[in-house]
């Protein structure tokens, strides 16, 4: 039996605030920028909007830098304009829900202010702070090897104090010590019920995976034969208190409201994933896994990329969805957000880009699990230009990156040559791809503002846009909302239903069925058939039965063959 939910059944939207809708002329994305979309989206088929951290923040971090959680970023707006699009909402029959970034605050929170003022400060032992190790050369050093997701050592050494606190991220994002009760309540307090309290439909909850660090703080092995550190999510995904901490954060905050949660993750074992994620487990209601989104890259760092292929692609949609079948687990569908380049650039192909992002919306519509989708995805946004240089981009992770690449490789007599394969990396993986200003017509600067942006427009706004693609019955725009809309239509097999692929090994197709029972009986099954290539492709009927053909990206469906980047929807009885 199917226990159908509000957050199960959802598609929900996710919103990169400062990049979404300028609403007064700074530049700047805005609250009301989004709230004059409403209706564009409710029309689109989207039930729920995921907005990421609109919270004060020196914006370091774009917001995952948090100086205040009881407050809106001033450029953003006030706790009015979120008074006003949580009932702008609500009124339409949709809901919202915040990013909650705990792991951490920003150096500029009041809390680490404190923490930082001296070691007795009744806060000190709010974040993590250690004594240096004595080298050889009696010079002052990290207290272990821990590696920073942003370049660089994971502590950073404070003079007033004369120790290292841990930052798992920037210099300028203390990680706050779990181990303390106080910093849980203050977070549950400050974090969540403040914006429960008001009407706050959900959290996505960032890094949720990191909390809990083995207190021993010991070195751990570095896996990169250059010796560069590795993220922590290596090993602090496996703290010995996180299970702990959620069931806490659950039973004292989340479990007296009708809300949901869906967890960063990304890297787990299936059994720490059902953990995670199973009704039973009381801790949260679903996981975000980075099995399709990482591959082709090498685990742990995003910049070292291996390249693409369909057959390790078709094994991690099925991993990172069908570990909840028989299980009262659930978990998500997305292949964009504002950690991930453009899919169409990554999975699909720029000779056939609306056939390709076509058939990429056929994909994410068919697969089980709470389905997300990023600002632009809907237009097939694309990655920024090869043509420009470092200077473009933004994102620390990029930046940091760089720069370190360049203090390591810089003297080097073919450093232009590996800098030219790294900037073909960062065209291709970049975060800062998927947080250029959406494009929504074709006027300056997209639409998006009436002044310069704070970030480059992409080059191409004038062939991609809302207005552009409303109207037009072909574009990507309109086939998602007909994508969204069969998704519905079907979701006992297309939401709920279980997955098998039919065609493993093949390097050109991706063939699945989804069906409630078991894949031998009767009973309807959806057929979805997609041709991930450039060459036209015999069609074949891997199942008996009635072919119902409910939707497909190509207008004179062959019999015998499918184009390049064709796909299919069947329902077979
Ligand atoms: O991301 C955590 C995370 O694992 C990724 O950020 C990844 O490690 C990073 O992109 C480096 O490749 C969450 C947020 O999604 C991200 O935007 C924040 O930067 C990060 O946490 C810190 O809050
Ligand atoms: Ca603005």
């Amino acid at each position: 039996t199917i226990s159908y939910t509000w957050w199960k059944d959802a598609t929900i939207y996710q919103i990169w605030p400062a990049s979404y809708k300028d609403s007064n002329g700074d530049g700047i994305g805005d609250i009301q920028g989004i709230i004059s979309t409403l209706d564009y989206l409710k029309d689109l088929g989207v039930d729920i909007i995921w907005l990421s951290p609109m919270y004060d923040s020196p914006q370091d971090d774009m917001g995952y830098d948090i100086s205040d959680y009881e407050s809106v970023y001033p450029k953003y707006g006030t706790l009015d304009d979120m008074q006003t699009l949580i009932d702008g909402l609500h009124s339409r029959g949709m809901r919202l829900v915040l990013d909650l970034v705990i792991n951490h605050t920003s150096s500029e929170h009041a809390w680490f202010k404190e923490s930082r003022s001296s070691k007795t400060n009744p806060k000190r032992d709010w974040y993590v702070w250690k004594p240096p190790k004595i080298d050889e050369h009696g010079n002052k050093q990290p207290p272990n090897n821990w590696g920073s997701h942003f370049s660089g050592s994971a502590w950073k050494y404070d003079e007033l104090t004369e120790e290292y606190y841990l930052r798992l991220f920037a210099p300028t994002q203390p990680d706050l010590n779990w181990e303390n009760p106080k910093v849980r309540d203050a977070l549950y307090d400050s974090a969540l019920k403040f914006w429960f309290d008001r009407g706050v439909d959900g959290f996505r909850i960032d890094t949720a995976g990191l909390y809990s660090k083995d207190q021993r703080f010991q070195d751990v092995p570095v896996i990169f034969p250059d010796k560069t550190y590795q993220p922590s999510d290596l090993y602090t995904q496996t703290g010995p208190r996180i299970h702990e901490f959620h069931k806490e954060m659950y039973s004292k905050v989340t479990s007296n409201y009708d809300v949901m949660t869906v967890g960063e993750v990304g890297h787990c074992s299936r059994e720490a994933a059902l953990k995670y994620v199973s009704a039973k487990e009381g801790e949260m209601n679903m996981i975000f896994l980075f099995n399709v989104v990482e591959v082709g890259s090498v685990r742990g760092d995003r910049f070292k990329y291996n390249g693409f292929n369909l057959i390790d692609f078709k094994k991690a949609v099925e991993s990172q969805g069908a570990f909840i079948e028989g299980t009262d687990a659930w978990s998500t569908v997305f292949i964009e957000n504002h950690d991930q380049p453009r899919s169409v650039t990554r999975f699909g192909n720029g000779k056939y880009k609306d056939t390709s992002a076509k058939l990429i919306s056929l994909l994410q519509t068919t697969l089980t699990g709470t389905l997300f989708i990023y600002q632009g995805q809907e237009i097939a946004m694309t990655n920024l230009p090869r043509s420009w240089s470092i200077e473009e981009y933004k994102d620390i992770n990029t930046v940091n990156y760089y720069h370190e690449f360049k203090e390591k490789y810089g003297k080097d007599a073919d450093f232009a040559e590996k800098e030219k394969k790294l900037m073909d990396v960062i065209n291709l993986v970049a975060r800062d791809h998927s947080r250029s200003p959406v494009q929504w017509d074709s006027s300056a600067y997209g639409g998006f503002s009436t002044v310069e942006p704070w970030s480059r427009v992409n080059d191409n706004y004038k062939e991609i846009n809302v207005a552009s693609q409303i109207e037009d019955s072909n574009s990507v725009l309109n086939f998602w909302r007909k994508s969204l809309k069969v998704r519905k239509q079907f979701k006992d097999l297309l939401i709920y239903g279980s997955f098998k692929v039919l065609d493993y090994e093949n390097e050109k197709t991706f063939t699945y069925l989804k069906y409630q029972s078991d894949p031998e009986s009767s009973s309807p099954k959806a057929y979805v058939v997609l041709n991930f290539s450039t060459d036209p492709v015999k069609f074949e009927k891997h199942i008996e039965g009635e072919f119902k053909l409910v939707h497909s990206n190509v207008s004179d469906v062959d019999e015998e063959t499918l184009s390049p980047y064709e796909g299919r929807i069947y329902i077979v009885s």
